[in-house]
């Protein structure tokens, strides 16, 4: 097993631990390589906390089998772990993302149970908590993030029970119904118990859990907080049953935390010149049509794209819609390619793109702009500028920033956003459209009446969508989640 090379005195105050960098390993034509801000949800969410803190950041460089020493990137000190391709394959693509992923979002689908995976879950979880415990200064916060790491807090408290240990989960919790199906389901429990703060998206996730901690370990929960039985100091957790009278138990705060996005920094990229010119160019390379609706997501089964193209399809095959009038561009962002479920959602949504392109299209007016690709954040607000329409259908989804990234980049107040109530973001945008994407004649009259909608009735539900997202943006979420870790610090309690 290697080792991760830091010097004897590299130690952090704060250390931030994900299963991913804020940065990957590209390989330039030249041969050479370098390293560029990777995208997605925790890095878009963390890199404006870390940027304003003393303290490292833990994780995979996404590529397997290369050692890499800690370097600076952008103001925040990186320490790369090793995974090996085996690792890779069934720690990170197997338990994490064909295992835990399906099972914690309602079993979309369905997830797979190898005994393996889950041993090399444990391993890997092992050794970023060795690594965290390494370069954790004395009595140091460190804040663990998402379901690829839930073993880790409890590993570091045993190594480490000096630190203050914080946990934010990205993804929803699931009932407990569902949750039990996981062979694994005490040791998970466990492990998150050894953080002092479990932060989740929504009040139901954290209450999800806090039943599953119930049901598992019989400990008694007064949300938010879950008392665990100091057996011994250190391994509480490994301890059954409620506290006993004259026991001593620690307290762990178990309660939601919804993260957001740096909504000013959307406005500003929104109010700049050059992005509403190329907003304007992408109307036009449309051929103006009247209505441009947009979808943002990675290429994920939990994103609901399927349901969207079926309304859409059924729209223009109905005749309530034309191409000319109405068209859907659809970015889905490459995303766990090597994972089978993925290959196929991919060919699924391919197939249905090139039908309905088929079916509908003109020479001169395409239905589906469909994009299996990247783009810059500039890009991405132009296209949230662009369109009229924002669609986000998801199935099951922790919170989706997109939705929230669309609204704060709408100054102007204007464009209507539809939206999942089954993405943690309906808990706080209660003025979007809110649909159930199962119900495809619910999504398909939603989407009609988003078109008709008229200018005063969207300038009204944006103005309150924005109030939300820029009073609630992600320096709130981490200030907050790391005042209430603050406050947790060695909070004991004796039984009376
Ligand atoms: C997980 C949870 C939770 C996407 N394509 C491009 C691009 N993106 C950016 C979006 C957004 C982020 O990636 C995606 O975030 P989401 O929240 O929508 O979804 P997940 O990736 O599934 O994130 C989710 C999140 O963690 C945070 O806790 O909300 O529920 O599943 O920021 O803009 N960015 C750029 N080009 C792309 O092509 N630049």
């Amino acid at each position: 097993m290697a080792e991760v090379q830091v010097a004897e005195h590299e130690s952090y105050p704060f250390v931030v631990i994900s299963n991913r960098l804020p940065v990957d390993r590209v390989i330039k034509p030249d041969g050479s390589a370098s390293w560029r801000p990777s995208p997605g949800g925790l890095v878009t969410a963390l890199e404006p906390v870390m940027r304003a803190r003393v303290g490292a950041w833990v994780g995979w460089s996404g590529q397997p089998d290369l050692d890499f020493a800690p370097f600076d990137s952008d103001g925040i000190r990186v320490v790369p772990m090793r995974l090996s391709a085996l690792e890779v394959q069934n720690f990170y693509e197997g338990f994490s993302n064909d295992t835990l992923w399906p099972l914690y979002h309602d079993v979309i689908a369905p997830p797979t149970y190898h005994r393996d995976w889950w041993e090399t879950y444990v391993e890997v979880n092992q050794r970023f908590a060795d690594t965290a415990a390494r370069i954790s200064s004395p009595g140091a916060v460190v804040w663990v993030h998402d379901y690829q790491l839930q073993l880790v807090p409890k590993m570091l408290r045993l190594l480490r029970p000096d630190l203050t240990i914080g946990f934010f989960n990205h993804i929803p919790f699931p009932p407990y119904g569902i949750y039990s199906q996981l062979p694994w389901r005490t040791q998970i429990i466990e492990g998150l118990l050894g953080a002092d703060v479990i932060g989740f998206q929504r009040l139901a996730d954290a209450n999800n859990f806090s039943r599953a901690v119930r049901r598992l370990k019989g400990f008694v929960t007064k949300n938010p907080i879950i008392e665990v039985p100091l057996v011994d100091e250190s391994e509480g957790v490994r301890a059954q049953g409620p506290v006993r009278r004259g026991q001593e138990f620690r307290t762990v705060v178990a309660k939601q935390f919804p993260i957001s996005i740096d909504a000013a920094a959307y406005e500003t990229l929104a109010r700049t010149p050059a992005i509403q010119a190329r907003a304007r160019q992408i109307r036009e390379d449309l051929g103006n049509p009247q209505t441009i609706m947009l979808g943002v997501d990675r290429l994920d089964y939990t994103k609901g794209i399927g349901h969207r193209l079926k309304a859409y399809g059924e729209l223009l095959a109905d005749g309530r819609i034309s191409v000319e009038d109405v068209t859907l561009v659809q970015v889905a962002s490459p995303s766990r390619e090597r994972v089978q479920t993925y290959m196929h959602l991919r060919d699924e949504i391919e197939l249905t793109v090139g039908r309905i392109n088929g079916d509908f299209a003109t020479i001169s007016h395409t239905a589906i702009s469909y994009h299996h690709h990247g783009y810059p954040r500039d890009e991405m607000v132009a296209l949230y500028l662009a369109a009229d329409v924002m669609l986000v259908t998801a199935l099951r989804d922790g919170m989706n920033l997109v939705a929230k990234e669309y609204v704060a980049t709408r100054f102007d107040d204007d464009g209507v956003l539809i939206l999942s109530e089954f993405a943690g973001a309906a808990d706080e945008l209660k003025r979007a459209m809110l649909i159930n994407p199962h119900d495809i004649d619910g999504l398909k009259d939603a989407i009609l009446a988003a078109i008709a909608m008229p200018k005063r009735d969207r300038a009204a539900r944006m103005r309150a969508l924005r109030r939300r997202v820029i009073e609630n943006d992600v320096d709130k979420w981490s200030t907050e989640f790391l005042r209430v870790l603050n406050n947790s610090r060695g909070a004991r309690g004796r039984k009376d």
